[in-house]
């Protein structure tokens, strides 16, 4: 006999009626070549990322190179000869987006057992809870300036190194067709300033392309909220939920749609927190130095500074962040070849869909006119998604868990081999292949990888063949 309180669940469960999914494959649409509408770069690229915009007139252009210039060309610490490229440090992991950000593209990482690369960098956060180690801040930098000035007396340390190394994981597709994954761990060498505190954890990020982001900032706040499913209520095993940060514009609570935690809510906001963590730029949005209170001669080398103010004034950030805005996205490929088409069904059928929203209008009031009423295909809807433990770290990011992670944007994946000559992928960069990035997909993305799995293989050719075009 049932009791009572399983009657009452059996109750429940029928009464929510699970929803039948229906996999409706859009119709494809020819303005899926230009995934940043007329945004779009001209030509595919050979060797760069770094393109304006198609459709900005010319003398957005010139500004457009001109905000490249403090993209590419490195800072220097003060006092320098070079007045508006100085200001390095005290503390920096690079000096340069550049650096990290290679050709607009993703960087470069380091081999197995080296110390690890710019391009990978390691935040210092709590376990279940928001906070930074009291020692080293939020961000372990690897760099420090070297000065010296009569009131500086002692040099400042930098913080540690961290060397990778991959353990290997062999598994095997229903078909019997063999794969193998590698996952990443951590050790953290030369530490500068004694041990982390005992709770704090390090979470691994690699540094993503930055193309189109300013179509993405473009993205009105209410075509994400529309997605937003805290609570699965279509039951779908798939939730979708944001993390909401201050916008420093504004002061209000706004969703964080940059970096893979979504920890930024605009584009200008996440480029001025670059500035200040990675490059020890300090800004308007962030006007203190990276220095703890531990760090004694960072905190000299700060005050000292004989600029004595901001790193850098309002106007040469807008610059950058112009820069930042039309950078311009790739055209699609081979996407009409039989193959990518069937791929693309698959994409549909699998729900890959869900998180990877495929496409967005952008809104009309942005103030970049290139960028609005854009028609955009991005693939993503820009919210967190758990994605299981074998992607987790311990580290609690505003709302964000160690296990969920911001849906990353697909366009312009398959070109990042033949571009810049190695490609990686995830959070950490651990997948070497497209292949490898879906195979690590797990918690709410569990049952799509397995669908992916049971595919045939010239299916999940067809698949990968599809993101490769995009
Ligand atoms: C030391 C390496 C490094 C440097 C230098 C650096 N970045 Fe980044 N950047 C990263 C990493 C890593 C992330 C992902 C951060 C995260 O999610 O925690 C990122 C994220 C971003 C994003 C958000 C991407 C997205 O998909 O949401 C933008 C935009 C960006 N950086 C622009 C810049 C600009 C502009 C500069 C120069 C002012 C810069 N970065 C300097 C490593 C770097
Ligand atoms: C539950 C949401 C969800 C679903 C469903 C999902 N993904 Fe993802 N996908 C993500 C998230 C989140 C990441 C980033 C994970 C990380 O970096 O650790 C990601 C990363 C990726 C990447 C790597 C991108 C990059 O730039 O590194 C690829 C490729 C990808 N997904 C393809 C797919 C395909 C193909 C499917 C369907 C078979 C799929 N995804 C289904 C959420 C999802
Ligand atoms: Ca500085
Ligand atoms: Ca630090």
């Amino acid at each position: 006999m049932l009791s009572v309180s399983s009657m009452l669940s059996v109750a429940l469960l029928s009464a929510i009626t699970v929803q039948e999914q229906v996999h409706t494959v859009p119709a494809f649409s020819e303005q899926e070549l230009y995934p940043g509408g007329q945004a779009t770069a001209r030509r595919v690229a050979r060797r760069t990322f770094i393109h304006p915009a198609g459709n900005v007139p010319t003398i957005q252009q010139l500004d457009f190179w001109d905000g490249f210039s403090f993209f590419r060309d490195p800072w220097v610490a003060s006092p320098a000869i070079t007045k508006d490229r100085d200001g390095l440090g005290p503390l920096f992991n690079a000096r340069s987006c550049k650096t990290c950000h290679n050709d607009g593209g993703r960087g470069r990482l380091a081999k197995e057992g080296e110390l690890a690369s710019p391009a990978l960098l390691f935040r210092l956060l709590k376990k279940n809870t928001w906070g930074v180690d009291a020692h080293y801040g939020g961000q372990l930098q690897p760099n420090a300036v070297r000065l010296s000035h009569p009131k500086l007396l002692k040099p400042v340390l930098a913080e540690g190194n961290v060397r990778v190394r991959y353990e290997t994981i062999e598994g095997y597709y229903p078909d019997g067709t063999a794969y193998s994954l590698i996952k990443p761990s951590y050790q953290i060498e030369q530490l500068g300033y004694g041990a982390l505190e005992s709770d704090t954890v390090i979470s691994a990020r690699y540094a993503p392309a930055v193309y189109g982001m300013g179509l993405l900032d473009a993205i009105s706040e209410q075509d994400l909220f529309a997605q937003q499913d805290i609570a699965d209520k279509d039951q779908d095993g798939i939730s979708a939920k944001y993390n909401l940060v201050t916008n420093l514009n504004t002061e209000r609570r706004s969703i964080g749609r940059f970096g893979f935690k979504g920890l930024h809510a605009t584009l200008e906001q996440q480029i001025a927190g670059a500035f200040v963590n990675d490059i020890g730029i300090t800004n308007p949005f962030f006007k203190q130095e990276t220095c703890t209170k531990v760090q004694h001669a960072c905190r000299s080398a700060a005050s000292i500074d004989p600029k004595g103010t901001l790193d850098i004034p309002k106007k040469l950030h807008d610059l950058t962040t112009y820069m930042g805005q039309i950078l311009a996205v790739p055209k699609a490929r081979d996407l009409l070849s039989p193959q990518a088409q069937q791929g693309r069904t698959l994409f549909y059928q699998l729900q890959c869909d869900t998180c990877h929203t495929p496409s967005y209008t952008t809104q009309k009031d942005y103030p970049v006119a290139a960028l609005q009423g854009q028609k955009i295909y991005p693939y993503t809807d820009l919210a967190l998604h758990d994605m299981g433990e074998g992607l987790a770290d311990q580290g609690m990011e505003n709302l964000a868990q160690g296990s969920e992670w911001r849906t990353p944007p697909l366009w312009g994946i398959g070109l990042q081999q033949r571009v810049q000559g190695y490609q990686a992928f995830l959070h950490d960069g651990r997948a070497r292949t497209i292949e490898e990035a879906i195979l690590w997909h797990g918690g709410e993305a569990q049952q799509t990888k397995l669908q992916f799995m049971s595919l045939n293989i010239n299916e999940r050719n067809a698949l990968i063949y599809f993101l490769k075009q995009i």
